[in-house]
């Protein structure tokens, strides 16, 4: 059996690929990491980022390959939705929504605004903000048209479901979530009814 290791921080991205790691049943490790990155997190991934997804001597970066790549250790679980199937691409158009106009356009400009801008003024990084706002309102917006059931794809738990549960969180320091996207919402809560999420949770501390 491969020897599994996940680079984590509390909460973050990170989160999703933790919860699909317990879906697997695959033994893992963790180690939870510190901002900027341990000097070890920093050697495997330049990017200085979480997650990071080591099997054996293999590094992996990016959440989309990596939520593959855990995917992979349990294909019977069809965590990407079947190989081949309509279900699958339609779990990787969530994945690669979720990654671009969710976390890198919405969240990226909304928590770190002064890495969109050479001002170091303050008001800037405000607008930056502002716009983000929107932005993200738009995506959940979206996210609440397209969702019919409490899981993303099909009716059953994928990938989109665990990935979507962390922005939904992460939205919880923006709006009330339950009452601005109740679609969005009870999707949330079947993904933290789970038992990989509820140990996730306990693991990372939240
Ligand atoms: N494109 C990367 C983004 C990863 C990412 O932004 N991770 C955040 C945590 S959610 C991080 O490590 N941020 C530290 C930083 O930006 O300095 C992915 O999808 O894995």
């Amino acid at each position: 059996m491969s020897n599994v290791k996940l680079y984590y921080f509390p909460g973050a991205c990170s989160l999703a690929p933790h919860i699909l790691l317990l879906e697997t049943g695959h033994a893992f490790t963790t180690k939870q990491e510190v901002r900027g990155g341990s000097d070890e997190l920093r050697a495997l991934n330049p990017k200085a980022k979480v997650p990071v997804l080591t099997i054996d001597d293999t590094v992996i970066t990016e959440n989309i390959a990596i939520q593959t790549a855990i995917s992979n250790l349990a294909p019977e679980k069809n965590l990407l939705g079947a190989p081949g199937s309509l279900e699958s691409v339609r779990v990787l158009e969530w994945l690669a929504f979720l990654a671009t106009s969710v976390h890198a356009t919405g969240f990226g400009l909304y928590f770190r605004p002064f890495r969109f801008t050479t001002s170091s003024d303050e008001k800037a990084h405000e607008e930056i903000k502002v716009r983000a706002k929107e932005l993200l309102k738009d995506a959940f917006d979206l996210v609440e048209e397209k969702l019919t059931g409490v899981h993303a794809v099909g009716d059953r738990f994928t990938a989109a479901d665990a990935y979507l549960y962390v922005f939904y969180r992460w939205g919880s320091a923006i709006w009330d979530m339950e009452a601005t996207f109740p679609k969005y919402a009870a999707l949330a809560a079947a993904v933290q009814a789970r038992e990989s999420t509820i140990k996730a949770l306990k693991d990372e501390g939240l």
